[in-house]
């Protein structure tokens, strides 16, 4: 594992996720439509966010995959800052693989590759898989790797380090290994999240990887800061953690970037600006 430059850490927003049921009706100021999304977004630069992890959402607030809504997306962050930008081909439930993947056409610059496949045991989607098979990863690395795009890998438990290896060992992925450490995910098949899983988690890294650790609910802050403490990269916001505190709804993305902000300073980091995480994880400096 490679560990962050003491004084650093890159801080990934994840503003907002694919669930169906998590809107506005939970948290009104989750950020939804392109705008929203964009000025938030700017936001989270402003308080330390280098990364921005991007779910896209149609006028009715159903999660899409189309290129469009993703262009205009970034089209409005990169009129505004230099936020490195990091598309879902997770996508929703509502999605086809083929769907998950039309975002590369707006050309971020990495994008999330799941791991392996998990399965939804709530709500209407309930018995049906979020479906990462082997075959599909590597589809979706093949066309990450000719568009120049990084994947950030996420794993949700050890049995998905089989996939990152087979990825390692056909050379479909390029160091540094950037992985993304999902933990406390409502699915079969995932991780609770808790400090013991995370540290047997890192244990299982490859050698030439760089960490981010994410936790989804109230496990976000501790979790995060046990990330930054071991020397990882950390990942914040609404897609993962609708709270600021018990009973206290988080009242922007950007208010929980600023809280990891300061905690990393308690520490003696300072958040990687977008450019320095460029050089960190051998992306081209804007
Ligand atoms: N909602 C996260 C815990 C993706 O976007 O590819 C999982 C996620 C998947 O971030
Ligand atoms: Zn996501």
């Amino acid at each position: 594992m490679i560990k962050l430059p003491e004084d650093k850490v890159i801080i990934t927003v994840a503003q907002t996720g694919a669930w169906p049921l998590v809107t506005k009706t939970l948290n009104p100021n989750l950020p939804e439509q392109p705008e929203e999304i964009a000025e938030s977004a700017y936001a989270c630069y402003q308080e330390g966010a280098a990364i921005c992890h991007i779910h896209a959402r149609d006028r009715e607030g159903r999660s899409t995959g189309t290129k469009e809504v993703f262009q205009e997306i970034h089209d409005r962050i990169r009129s505004r800052c230099n936020l490195i930008i990091q598309d879902s081909t997770g996508g929703g439930p509502n999605l086809t693989f083929e769907q998950r993947i039309e975002c590369l056409h707006a050309r971020p610059e990495m994008a999330s590759l799941n791991m392996g496949s998990l399965m939804r045991v709530s709500g209407q989607y309930k018995g049906i898989p979020f479906s990462n098979l082997r075959e599909e990863i590597e589809i979706y690395v093949t066309r990450m790797k000719e568009m120049g795009v990084k994947p950030e890998m996420e794993v949700y438990s050890h049995a998905m380090f089989r996939e990152v290896e087979n990825l390692i060992r056909k050379g479909l992925v390029e160091k540094p290994y950037y992985i993304n450490l999902v933990l406390g995910m409502t699915y079969q098949g995932a991780l609770d999240a808790t400090p013991k899983y995370l540290n047997s988690l890192i244990d299982f890294l490859p050698e030439e990887a760089i960490f981010n650790v994410t936790a989804v609910g109230a496990a976000q802050l501790p979790l995060t800061t046990m990330g930054m403490i071991l020397g990882g990269c950390i990942r914040v916001g609404m897609e993962d953690n609708l709270y600021y505190r018990k009973g206290e709804l988080a009242k922007s993305n950007a208010q929980l970037v600023a809280r990891a902000v300061r905690i990393a300073r308690e520490l003696n980091k300072e958040p990687a600006t977008p450019d320095e995480a460029r050089k960190i994880l051998g992306l081209k400096i804007s």
